[in-house]
């Protein structure tokens, strides 16, 4: 796995079954296998073309975990200072994406499943999606 260089990212390695010709079973629990109790989970699927993009934004106070449980997609992250990208086709891998944390999804294969558990409920207000505005949001939060 490639180190990660960015500020308020970690890797999630899942618990895994496999049970041959019946598939494969992970398991995701909060506080265990991720670092904060789940009040949110959402998925993101039929994502039919490969130059589509999604996310192009950091949060303030919210915690992620993302997980890429078919297919794969490359996660761009940048701490305001580091930037990384990353291939994310391992369905029992997943991803901390902590406040401050800009990030993008792109190149994703036929099929691709996105699942995310988050620390918290929706709240437009906790959006940065302005690039500039991220900039200067990391230079007055010290986090
Ligand atoms: C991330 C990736 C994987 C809601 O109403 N409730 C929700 O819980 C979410 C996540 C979104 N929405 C609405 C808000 C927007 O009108 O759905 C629309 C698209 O949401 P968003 O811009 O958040 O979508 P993505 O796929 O660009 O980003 C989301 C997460 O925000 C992001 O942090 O990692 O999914």
């Amino acid at each position: 796995m490639d180190e990660l260089i960015v500020n308020q990212s970690g890797y999630i390695q899942l618990k895994k079954f496999d049970d041959g010709d019946d598939g494969h079973l992970s398991i995701i629990e909060a506080m265990k296998d991720i670092p904060f109790e789940i009040k949110r989970v959402y998925y993101i699927n039929n994502l039919k073309n490969v130059t589509s993009v999604r996310g192009h934004h950091a949060h303030k106070k919210l915690y992620q975990a993302i997980f890429c449980i078919n297919g794969s997609f490359l996660l761009g992250l940048d701490d305001g200072k580091n930037r990384q990208k990353i291939l994310v086709d391992n369905d029992n891998v997943g991803f901390i994406i902590g406040p401050g944390l800009w990030h993008t999804m792109s190149q994703f294969s036929n099929e691709t499943v996105i699942l995310v558990a988050a620390s918290d409920y929706y709240d437009e207000t906790d959006y940065i999606r302005d690039y500039d505005d991220f900039l200067l949001w990391i230079e007055n939060n010290q986090i």
